[in-house]
């Protein structure tokens, strides 16, 4: 039943800030996806009889990889296999299941906000049992194992059709296939008040989700449609399509545009939101009022405690280096301690797991509670609503409250795609070489205060992670930060992000690309990103 199939490296197979991602035709190649899953089943001990769960966003080939994954997984002495009907399982549900399960771990198929279908991407993910992104020890080891394999472990059995909630034997290992949203839909329950958030959408609040034809469509019809009473049609392209919908499932200002123009019409329901391809990530827009993810997350953090699941309030905040500083501000007034980490969500995980902090975001459009160990889209979109329907108030009302306490942190990141990787990685090391004679030089009308290459000593068990991004401070709070994308699966994106601290009534409503402006002059007068790539703007602004 169980063969052992010889086989020879890939030389590529190196996990990047979530997961392995490349070309689906990359994954296409022989004995490639094998390869890889071998390589994380070896990593991980302790599998014989464990529990494994099993899932992703429904991409192109990601009906394949779930086979293929449950026919190793049972070769490999796993001893259950939970996986979501159809193979759909939003990143954060899965990683709920890990947890509710007490199982091993769990393989999700995910390239997130990348482009799916034939020519698009795919991904794989593992989680460990704390239900988090495997940690960089857990991922060196993978990418270790895959450069010296000689075989892989997979047996013969054909996997039937995932279509039915029930129980199936494969090779003597118990698989499991879950309704992807019924537990998820538990534990938001237990966590916000959907009584609360009932009554405000029978009031007549109005709300527009847009699913991008991936995975949390058929999550927000359940919830916020079935459950909590949004009007029908609330959820649009809420079916998940291989493809997306030849869309790109990257809720931000490009690709949900439809989304923003509705919601900067007169007609503008009154919330708006998105998530990404795997569920994960989320966008927040008021009627008229666009909340960038660096201040939902600080939002989230300073009204937390109006959800009966935060009602105790929060331990403290964790927020990925190149995050805005909005949230340092709330956690000072709270008087909860503020952690800086690398970006990706695998950082938060030992934070999170002491017990430390509470909430945790990225300016990537990325939030998250201590409720699973990854961000979670709807678990934002759900918090909102709860404190909506608690302060009554809109979210223009709320962002701009906010601003007149803490300030307001103008920001903005933008992007330079599918740069030539040796172009772009020249551009960083002469960076970098150049940071330690920047401090105390002026440029453009402002005085360099620091600059440092980031790095990280995870203060719970002491690793440290080297090389994370260029930081440059200026004596009057405002920063610059440059890095490489690790998400990215053809040539490499540069990735600079700005942010420029206001505190003056009166100056807490402006553009943020216009208030931007001489950052934005300053960081290419500083670092010549677009001479050294040749580049007249950025691919992306968000
Ligand atoms: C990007 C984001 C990062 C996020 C990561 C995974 O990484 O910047 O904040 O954690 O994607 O998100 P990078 O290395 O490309 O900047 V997801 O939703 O793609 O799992
Ligand atoms: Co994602």
């Amino acid at each position: 039943m169980v063969r052992t199939v010889k086989t020879t490296p890939y030389p590529d197979q190196k996990p990047g800030t979530s997961g392995l991602r490349k070309r689906v035709k990359i994954f296409q190649q022989p004995r490639y996806l094998e390869n890889y899953l071998q390589s994380v089943f070896d990593a991980v001990e302790e599998k014989a009889g464990a529990t494994l769960v099993i899932g992703g966003d429904g991409r192109y080939f990601q009906d394949h990889a779930t086979r293929i994954a449950l026919r190793m997984a049972a070769a490999n002495g796993f001893g259950r296999v939970i996986v979501g009907q159809n193979g759909l399982l939003s990143t954060p549900a899965a990683s709920h299941l890990i947890r509710c399960n007490g199982a091993l771990g769990g393989v999700i198929f995910s390239a997130s906000h990348n482009p799916g279908g034939p020519e698009g991407d795919f991904g794989v993910k593992y989680n460990i049992a704390n239900g988090g992104p495997a940690p960089e020890q857990v991922t060196d080891q993978i990418f270790d194992n895959s450069k010296g394999i000689s075989r892989f472990r997979i047996c013969a059995q054909d996997i039937p059709d995932l279509d039915r909630v029930g129980t199936f034997d494969l090779a003597g290992m118990q698989v499991q296939v879950v309704d992807p949203v019924a537990d998820y839909a538990d534990l938001m329950q237990s966590l916000f008040d959907f009584d609360a958030i009932r009554s405000l959408f029978d009031g007549g609040f109005t709300m527009c989700f847009d699913a991008m034809h991936a995975v949390t469509g058929p999550y927000a019809h359940r919830i916020f449609e079935q459950m909590l009473g949004a009007a029908p049609g609330s959820v649009v392209n809420g079916v998940p399509l291989p493809d997306f919908g030849g869309g790109h499932p990257d809720p931000n200002l490009v690709h949900a545009r439809t989304l923003y123009d509705v919601m900067m019409g007169a007609d503008a329901p009154d919330f708006g939101a998105a998530s990404d391809g795997d569920g994960d990530r989320n966008l927040i827009i008021g009627r008229g009022m666009f909340v960038t993810p660096a201040d939902s997350l600080a939002m989230l953090a300073a009204n937390a405690h109006l959800a009966p699941g935060y009602a105790h309030g929060i331990a403290g905040v964790a927020r990925s280096m190149p995050t805005s500083a909005a949230a340092d501000r709330v956690a000072a007034s709270l008087g909860v301690p503020c952690f800086e980490t690398p970006t990706g969500w695998k950082f938060f995980g030992n934070l999170l797991d002491a017990g430390t902090v509470t909430i945790c975001g990225e300016e990537s459009a990325g939030t998250g509670s201590n409720h699973v160990r990854e961000k979670d889209g709807l678990w934002a979109v759900l918090l909102w609503l709860n404190i909506l329907a608690v302060r009554r108030q809109s979210v223009a009302e709320i962002a701009r409250e906010h601003w007149k306490i803490h300030g307001r942190n103008y920001y903005t990141r933008h992007d330079y795609e599918e740069v030539d990787s040796t172009v772009a990685h020249d551009f960083y090391i002469q960076l970098r070489d150049r940071l330690g004679g920047l401090a105390g030089a002026s440029v453009g009308g402002k005085t360099i205060g620091w600059a440092d290459e980031f790095s990280y000593d995870d203060p719970v068990d002491g690793s440290c992670s080297t090389g994370q991004g260029l930081r440059i401070g200026f004596s009057d709070g405002g920063r610059l930060v440059v890095r490489l994308s690790g998400t990215g699966s053809v040539g490499a994106t540069v990735r600079l992000y700005m942010e420029h601290f206001e505190p003056r009534e009166g100056k807490l409503d402006a553009d943020t690309q216009q208030v931007l402006a001489p950052l934005i002059a300053i960081a290419e007068e500083l670092t010549g990103l677009r001479a050294a790539t040749g580049r007249q703007e950025p691919d992306v602004i968000t």
